[in-house]
């Protein structure tokens, strides 16, 4: 296997990088470099100076400075840079989708898909710089107008997970842009190489407008440290984080400790029940789009099936004829639909839950095996996983990163509702059903107790324009569509009196 690593330069990324910025490029004599590892090959792409804890402070301080600014700009205007951002990705999306791909290991089509999800949601924000509408609200009191408006909130710091290492950007960043916050970006440290792409692409268009430094910002380095003080520090005003629900409960415990706002999303472990009256051949794509796409490395990505016993045996058929068929390998290259995981500890988890399956007693359908040879030397290529198991098992209860399908049967509606809210994460879910009333039930408040819920299509590959993100450990938060943008502003209620006594709310006389 080859990688073409010469279409890097025309998205400005060199050998090596500095991996912060402010508006200008920082880099600190003691920075410590970071290799980039392609899960293609294996082979080193690039490196990357990681932010050091005086860089962090120079970007902080730009950022607050910027902020004063930029929440005077009329929301619109605020829009028009962010429609502007929006052309200059369009003419990039190829380039910045191969380096999607080049960086995390997920097909073409889908790295491509990821940076239409960023110009969608570009436009979105567009039109939603005219939208940030509050509420007048009656008062009880007359002459008086009652009111809410929202203001910008300040430095919003966005730290995004591997596996969507630009789309998730987007959602938080163009949101809070056109709501006039401010933007720190710390990207995970498998994926810094697109973070830096996006940082370049954005950096033009601020430029060309002329607009002040620290208004989008890149910090790249580790957790432990640039992370962890971004939890610490009071200047920044919300923390969105995506990832493992073990550090969004860190992230959760620091910022709440010091009353500093969090939005999460975390993970998912979601299932789609397969009804008796469900049309299988349409269930079976979904299956296999939500369950091997991104070799399973969504947080929407379908990790337990609950089939109904009546279909479990025709369906289980069909799915092993399909899983054998899917086409492996390079990325790049059209036609496969599976690329390699992140990394060869993602390798490592996906076999440790399997070895951890067989101990508990369930059973291995197809796959799950490590591809060896010259084409697969990087260790990162596996072939997509179906198992047999019960709800209970604590492999079935925890989200793993890699493509394992955990099978479930059942024998009414409500026992298949039971299995499929039977998890701590609470994030996507489906039916597949031709029957109304099973599919209503399932969406009514008896039925699926997660923030996305489905009918007759599967659990992953969400739209823009909805809210994204959901409930029990999976975090709580909501990004992208919808009123999501609520998250980055702060609400200000606003009572004017405009007669000329000062009457009291509840009636209340005072020294009358
Ligand atoms: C994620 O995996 O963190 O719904 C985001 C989807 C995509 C976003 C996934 N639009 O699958």
């Amino acid at each position: 296997m080859k990688v073409d690593l010469s279409f890097l330069k025309e998205l400005g990324i060199g050998e090596k990088n500095a991996g912060a910025h402010n508006g200008e490029w920082l880099q600190s004599p003691d920075a410590s470099l970071l290799e980039v590892i392609t899960p293609i090959t294996g082979e080193t792409v690039a490196s990357v100076y990681q932010a050091t804890p005086q860089d962090y402070e120079k970007v902080v301080a730009e950022s607050r400075k910027a902020f004063k600014y930029w929440r005077t700009v009329p929301a619109p205007k605020r829009g028009e840079v962010v429609r502007l951002i929006g052309e200059e990705l369009r003419k990039y999306k190829h380039l910045l989708g191969k380096l999607v791909t080049l960086e995390m290991g997920k097909i073409l089509p889908e790295g491509e898909g990821e940076v239409q999800e960023m110009i969608d949601i570009a436009d979105f924000a567009v039109g939603l710089s005219r939208q940030l509408y509050g509420l007048t609200i009656a008062s009880e009191r007359e002459r008086h107008r009652l009111y809410e408006q929202w203001h910008p909130l300040g430095t919003v710091g966005v730290i995004t997970a591997f596996n969507f290492p630009v789309a998730v950007w987007s959602w938080n960043a163009l949101i809070a842009a056109v709501c006039g916050d401010v933007v720190i970006w710390k990207p995970s440290s498998d994926t810094p190489l697109t973070a830096i792409a996006v940082q370049k692409i954005v950096d033009k268009v601020v430029k060309a407008q002329g607009l002040p430094n620290g208004i989008f910002n890149l910090l790249i380095g580790p957790g432990s440290t640039v992370g962890q003080m971004m939890l610490e520090d009071k200047r920044i005003s919300l923390v969105s984080f995506t990832g493992s629900i073990p550090m969004g409960r860190r992230v959760a415990e620091h910022v709440g400790s010091r009353l500093g706002k969090s939005l999460l999303e975390l993970g998912g472990n979601n299932a789609i029940i397969i009804s008796e009256n469900a049309n299988l051949e349409m269930a079976l794509r979904a299956v296999l789009f939500g369950a091997v796409g991104t070799a399973g490395q969504r947080c929407t990505t379908t990790r337990r099936l609950v089939i109904h016993e009546s279909v479990y045996e025709t369906f289980v058929n069909k799915l092993i004829a399909a899983y054998k068929q899917v086409p492996i390998g390079n990325p790049m290259d059209a036609g496969v639909i599976m690329g390699p995981l992140v990394k060869r500890e993602a390798v490592a988890d996906m076999m440790e839950a399997l070895k951890g399956l067989k101990e508990e007693g369930g059973g291995i359908l197809y796959g799950g095996e490590l591809l060896e040879g010259e084409e697969y030397a990087c260790g990162c290529y596996v072939t997509p996983c179906i198992a047999e198991a019960k709800i209970g098992y604590k492999v079935v209860q925890n989200e793993t990163f890699a493509p394992i399908l955990y099978l479930l049967k059942y024998k009414d509606l409500d026992e298949a509702i039971e299995i499929q809210n039977g998890v701590p994460q609470g994030l996507s879910s489906a039916i597949f059903s031709t029957n109304m009333m099973e599919v209503e039930r399932f969406l009514g408040p008896e039925g699926s107790d997660c923030g996305i819920a489905n009918a007759n299509i599967g659990t992953s590959g969400a739209e823009i324009g909805g809210a994204f993100g959901g409930e029990k450990e999976t975090g709580g938060g909501r990004e992208s569509g919808s009123d999501a943008w609520k998250a980055y502003m702060r609400r200000q209620t606003v009572t004017i009196n405009w007669g000329s006594s000062l009457p009291l709310a509840q009636g209340i006389k005072f020294g009358e």
